[in-house]
C-alpha cells in the first residue's frame, strides 16, 4: 500500500500544546481539515521513549487507535550543547506541571551559570510522526542550529522562543513574526520532509 496524505481529508493533531497546533495548521496550509487530540478529547498518552522519534510515534500511534483516523504528532525541544542536549527530551516537563517556561529558561541560565559555561550553542529538534489506524506510521526529523541569550525576548512563538536565536538572525524566535519563525524553524523543515515523502 502506498502511503499518502490526500488534500481535503481529516487529520488529527495529536498535540494538547496550543502553540504547536497553531504551528502544525500553518504548515499544513488549509489543505487538511484539522482537529487536535484536545478537541476530540483524546487522553494524553505517557511519553515513555527515550527519542524525540520514539515518542513522535508512540503520540501518532496512540491517537491513530483511540480516533480511528490518519494522526499527526510532534515531539520536539530545545537542547543546549553545554548542557549535554538537555532539556531535550525533557523539554516539556522542565516547564513543571504548571508549563511554566519563564521558570523553565531561568533553569537553563543557572546551569550554565553554575557550569561556568561560555558556550552557548544549542538547537530545536522536531520529530513528526503520522500514523494510520491499521498500523503503519511513518517519521521524520528537523533541526535547527542557533544560540541562546539571556535574559529570554520577545511575545511570539510559545515554549523557549524567547531565548533561541537561529543562526544567521538578530532576533530571537520570540521577537520574529510568526511567518519568519516558520520560514526556517525546526518543525517546518521536518515537515518539508514529511511532504515528500507522503504529499503529491
Ligand atoms: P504534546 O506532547 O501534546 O504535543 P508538549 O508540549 O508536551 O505537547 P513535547 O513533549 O513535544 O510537547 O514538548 C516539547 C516542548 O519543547 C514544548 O512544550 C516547548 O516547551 C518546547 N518546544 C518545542 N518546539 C518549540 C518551538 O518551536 N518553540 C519553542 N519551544 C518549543
Amino acid at each position: 500500500m502506498k502511503l499518502k496524505l490526500i488534500k481535503g481529508m481529516r487529520l488529527v493533531a495529536a498535540t494538547h500544546n496550543a502553540g504547536k497546533a497553531r504551528e502544525i495548521d500553518a504548515l499544513l496550509d488549509g489543505h487538511y481539515t484539522v482537529v487536535t487530540a484536545g478537541e476530540l478529547n483524546l487522553p494524553e498518552p505517557a511519553e515513555t521513549e527515550t527519542t524525540f522519534v520514539g515518542n513522535a510515534m508512540l503520540k501518532a500511534r496512540h491517537a491513530a487507535q483511540f480516533s480511528g483516523e490518519v494522526s499527526l504528532a510532534d515531539d520536539s525541544g530545545l537542547s543546549v550543547a553545554a548542557l549535554d542536549g538537555a532539556p531535550g527530551i525533557f523539554s516539556a516537563r522542565w516547564g513543571g506541571p504548571e508549563r511554566d517556561f519563564a521558570s523553565a529558561m531561568r533553569k537553563i541560565e543557572t546551569r550554565l551559570e553554575e557550569l561556568s559555561a561560555t558556550d552557548r550553542s544549542a538547537w530545536f529538534t522536531s520529530a513528526l510522526a503520522v500514523a494510520w489506524p491499521d498500523g503503519p506510521c511513518v517519521v521524520v526529523e528537523g533541526r535547527v542550529d542557533g544560540v541562546v541569550t539571556f535574559p529570554p525576548r520577545g511575545e511570539h512563538g510559545f515554549g523557549y522562543d524567547p531565548l533561541f536565536i537561529p543562526d544567521g538572525h538578530d532576533l530571537t524566535f520570540g521577537e520574529m513574526m510568526p511567518e519568519l519563525k516558520d520560514s526556517l524553524s525546526h518543525r517546518t523543515r521536518a515537515f518539508e520532509m514529511l511532504k515528500a515523502a507522503l504529499i503529491d
